[in-house]
């Protein structure tokens, strides 16, 4: 009976740790069962689409960090950004954060739809996308990284983002 209890201390111990751990971002976490899209190597380029202002912004320590940008369906017909990655960072996911009752929350994105000539800003208290530095060494502030995106219909794009301190709070600042 001891044993169990034991365990079961541990358990509520380690869950803490991460709940801790997620609240450095300053969100709750919710990772509720998505999966992270895979990359083939075989997907055709997506020329129909501009990025901007692309940035991350660094969390020292193994924490996640979150990388933010513009972008814009150049074409003619809607386009689905569902997955992100980046050489140097594990653990990417588009995410968005939502208030709810005055308490910020983060959620996985499965997708997020551009109508012909739409744009979308990654920013801030909103739309971002997680991503987590390899090691300490992977990463460093002033670099600047590739981040390469999926879309529905087997197509990438990327962009190139500058690695930002953790207290900045946009492309320009
Ligand atoms: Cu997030």
């Amino acid at each position: 009976m001891k044993n169990t209890k034991l365990i079961f201390t541990a358990l509520a111990a380690a869950a803490m740790a991460f709940a801790v751990q997620a609240h450095d971002h300053g969100h709750h976490h919710d990772h509720g069962g998505h999966q992270q899209v895979e990359f083939t190597g075989h997907e055709k380029q997506l020329s129909e689409v501009e990025f901007s202002r692309c940035w991350v912004r660094l969390v020292p320590g193994g924490r996640p960090s979150a990388a933010y940008f513009d972008l814009k369906n150049t074409g003619n017909e809607s386009i689905a950004l569902i997955g992100v990655r980046a050489e140097n960072f594990i653990d990417m996911m588009l995410h968005e954060t939502t208030v709810v009752d005055g308490i910020s929350k983060m959620g996985m994105v499965d997708k997020v739809v551009l109508e012909a000539g739409e744009s979308a800003s990654f920013e801030p208290k909103a739309n971002h996308v997680m991503l987590t530095a390899a090691s300490e060494e992977a990463v460093t502030v002033g670099d600047t990284v590739t981040l390469q995106f999926k879309f529905e219909g087997e197509r990438v794009a990327s962009t190139e983002c500058l690695v930002k301190a953790i207290n900045s709070l946009s492309f320009e600042s």
